[in-house]
């Protein structure tokens, strides 16, 4: 059976919440963090070089990356529901957001976090112009999210999984203000209400409340 390595309250979110919508059945290996460092508290190099999770195993198949995972199970069981088809007219939007969530949303996310936790004043210049990138993206998909109810279009699809769970998970653990952006935070509420993401939460993070607003 597939096993997802999860680490509490991170972006391995994303393959449990995923694994949920498409009802794949699934081993979790919950990873707890340590209350001091916040870093996983066991080896995630153990199962993975890189140590970063979500981590799958599948088979003999070992596999970082969730933007990976996520395509790489997709593949195997989606049944065009969660990712529009090459034909169809959401596809090039579907591709577009599926990849900004990880090399826009989550890295421009992730540079202020830790020059922040580094201790780099906020007047640093580099500091303010990596602040002003991020309210630009988030600026982006508040735009976007005004004129439709998900990232690719109409309907609800594994790109909106990938971006939502930096906004709903990861601010608990770096404060974002998004009270600009009311077109992002009833997408979140939309994307939250999902009973596979409440059933995701449940089995990987339980207690945990998402940041939604
Ligand atoms: N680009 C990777 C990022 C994975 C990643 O950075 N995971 C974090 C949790 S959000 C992690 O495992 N951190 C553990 C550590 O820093 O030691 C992905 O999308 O899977």
């Amino acid at each position: 059976m597939l096993k997802v390595h999860h680490l509490v309250q991170s972006q391995s979110q994303r393959i449990v919440w995923l694994c949920e919508e498409l009802e794949i059945p699934y081993d979790l290996v919950i990873h707890g963090r340590d209350p001091v460092t916040n870093l996983p508290a066991g080896d995630l190099k153990a199962v993975h070089p890189l140590g970063l999770a979500p981590i799958i195993e599948d088979g003999v198949l070992v596999l970082s990356e969730s933007g990976a995972i996520v395509e790489y199970l997709l593949d195997r069981h989606d049944q065009e529901c969660l990712r529009p088809s090459p034909d169809h007219p959401d596809r090039a939007e579907f591709l577009h957001w599926f990849h900004f969530a990880n090399a826009n949303l989550q890295s421009g996310f992730g540079r202020v976090m830790f020059f922040d936790r580094a201790g780099v004043p906020r007047d640093n210049p580099v500091h303010a112009m990596l602040r002003a990138r991020l309210a630009a993206s988030l600026e982006y998909m508040d735009v976007r999210l005004a004129g439709v109810p998900y990232l690719a279009g109409e309907t609800f699809t594994a790109a909106d999984i990938m971006t939502a769970v930096t906004l709903a998970t990861m601010r608990a653990h770096f404060a974002v203000n998004l009270s600009p952006y009311g077109g992002i935070r009833a997408w979140l509420h939309r994307n939250a209400a999902r009973p596979a993401y409440r059933r995701a939460l449940e089995r990987g993070d339980s207690g945990f409340e998402p940041v939604l607003d």
